[in-house]
């Protein structure tokens, strides 16, 4: 692990509000969090963004369906996504709204420095328009004649706009992907969008309209609001303070030294791999150091969608499960660059699996040992006593090593399933180690101190790097152990074997998760996870 105390960015998509977010959402989030968590708790100073995406003829839309302005239906939204977060423990520094007099600024201004230095121009546009996606296309970039990015009819639009001079930074942009080949994972999105899009020469984007007014008003043309995803993607600096007052925050986060990480859905690729670099190039600032696109979650039907009544709701999976459950099977049962497929029977079974089971039993075994046979006192670590012993530390050693190395190639699917290698590996070594049969030899009292004193160091470490994933579970796990605040982070990993000695566990062993009922469960999921 490399202690660092250097500087981390990280950011979700910010969220459309033009409905209640689902476990797709969810899923980004809990990516980010847990990377944020992980990065603190290697020493690095952490700066995690969420948000909302509050502009738009969508928006609009929606809230005039409502029968409310659209700011009463923002706020509304953005106050239930806060708490949305909240609930589930998200570690955020920031919230930014693309409707806060702090992005709006910035947007304005960029805008008309755009304008100003020529990298904006007045012109006329006329294109194929999908309503749904906000989004222009030409003919060849229809499929089927409809909109390549969601599927929907489009319209013929024509309409005096402001452009964006994308065609000047092609050789740019080629270039600087030449240079940074592995900036994107997985490689496969940005070959995609290379080939696809700025091989054949980027053609200029379309940024502003004015077909409807709830966005930003170009300030030299107010009948002109700004372009959506213009909009959108400057959240990532305004949250910064990036040319307000003070930009202390700015000038810490957004340069060369800080690691800037976006995490994204797939289907937003090209206009984070493509537009968000360009419009950086343009003001002359530094690049995101990696993008992680994640692929989607779908249900066995196929994509969620309120028509299909087929979208599954965060809310009532916490309020049936607590906040690990849901956030430990999305990052460990979706492979991070494929598909996955959410059903509430996957669901029961890994958790069952690797919470009650694995994990769960683990602990339940080995504390209660501590108590039965030492009255609850963590024997004294010596050494390895045996082969079993020796095998065992060498395998949460490496486990360690495996565990750091992926996270920090943001590998969190394959690191989880690291940690949970070492603790099947603990559950064997009490079936090896028997010991049972250590407690009814009197001679082997040495040995059965050595098993417990191993097991509660296992757990000890393997609950420290759970802490990212399992909120409530890894922390309720070292309470139950009783360790110490300076042992509980991730550098006194780098300690030796065996830290956890002669400490009195809690009286109070309760199991860490409960073990579901698979019919009972997923009866229940069926009722209630459709709907918020
Ligand atoms: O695109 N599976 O907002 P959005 C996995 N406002 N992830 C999913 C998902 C699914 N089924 N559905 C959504 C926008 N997501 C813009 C972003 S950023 C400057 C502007 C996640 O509300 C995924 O991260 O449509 C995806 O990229 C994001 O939500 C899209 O959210």
């Amino acid at each position: 692990m490399a202690i660092n105390k250097n500087k981390f960015y990280i950011s979700t998509p910010i969220y459309y509000p033009s409905g209640n977010l689902h476990i797709g959402h969810v899923y980004t989030t809990f990516m980010c969090d847990a990377i944020a968590r992980y990065k603190r708790a290697c020493g690095y100073d952490v700066f995690f963004l969420t948000g909302t995406d509050e502009h738009g003829q969508k928006i609009q839309d929606v809230a005039k369906n409502n029968n409310i302005t659209p700011i009463e239906y923002v706020d509304n939204m953005a106050n239930s996504i806060t708490n949305l977060w909240k609930d589930f423990a998200i570690t955020n520094d920031d919230f930014i709204r693309t409707t806060q007099p702090r992005h709006e600024k910035v947007v304005q201004e960029v805008f008309s420095y755009f304008l100003q230095n020529g990298d904006i121009y007045l012109g006329e546009y006329e294109g194929w328009y999908c309503k749904p996606c906000e989004s222009f296309f030409t003919t060849s970039q229809l499929v089927d004649g409809k909109c390549p990015d969601c599927g929907r009819e489009v319209t013929k639009e024509k309409e005096e706009a402001y452009f964006f001079k994308m065609s000047k930074y092609t050789d740019k942009l080629l270039d600087f992907y030449k240079r940074h080949e592995n900036i994107v994972m997985p490689s496969s999105r940005l070959k995609e969008v290379v080939n696809s899009f700025i091989e054949p020469g980027l053609e200029d984007l379309c940024v502003s309209r004015t077909s409807f007014d709830w966005g930003v008003k170009v300030k030299e043309n107010p009948k002109h609001v700004v372009y959506v995803w213009l909009d959108a993607l400057l959240n990532y600096l305004s949250a910064l303070n990036y040319r307000n007052n003070d930009e202390t925050k700015f000038l810490k986060y957004w340069n060369e030294d800080c690691e800037k990480v976006h995490v994204l859905g797939k289907e937003i690729t090209r206009f984070h791999l493509i537009y968000w670099p360009v419009f950086l190039m343009a003001l002359n600032l530094p690049l995101p150091d990696k993008f992680l696109v994640h692929g989607w979650i779908v249900m066995k039907d196929g994509k969620m969608s309120k028509s299909k009544g087929n979208v599954v709701y965060p809310e009532p999976l916490k309020e049936m499960y607590g906040i690990d459950m849901l956030r430990y099977y999305l990052l460990r049962e979706i492979p991070f660059c494929e598909d996955g497929i959410f059903t509430p029977e996957q669901f029961v079974e890994r958790c069952n699996a690797d919470l009650a089971n694995t994990y769960g039993n683990l602990v339940h075994r080995s504390l209660s040992m501590i108590k039965k046979y030492f009255n609850g006192l963590i024997p004294n670590y010596e050494k390895a006593f045996n082969d079993l012993d020796y095998d065992l530390e060498i395998t949460c050693k490496n486990s360690i090593n495996n565990f750091f190395m992926k996270m920090d190639n943001f590998d969190v699917t394959n690191a989880i399933s690291t940690i949970f290698d070492t603790i099947t590996k603990a559950n064997k070594y009490i079936e090896d180690s028997k010991p049972w049969a250590l407690a009814k030899d009197e001679t082997k009292q040495k040995e059965l101190a050595s098993v417990m004193s191993h097991l509660a160091n296992v757990i000890y470490i393997t609950s420290t790097l759970l802490t990212p994933f399992l909120i409530e579970g890894s922390n309720k796990v070292l309470d139950m152990l009783n360790v110490p605040e300076n042992l509980r982070n991730y550098q006194a990993l780098n300690l030796p074997f065996g830290q956890l000695s002669n400490i009195h566990i809690s009286e109070n062993i309760t199991p860490v998760y409960a073990r579901l009922d698979m019919e009972v469960e997923v009866q229940r999921m069926k009722e209630k996870i459709y709907s918020k």
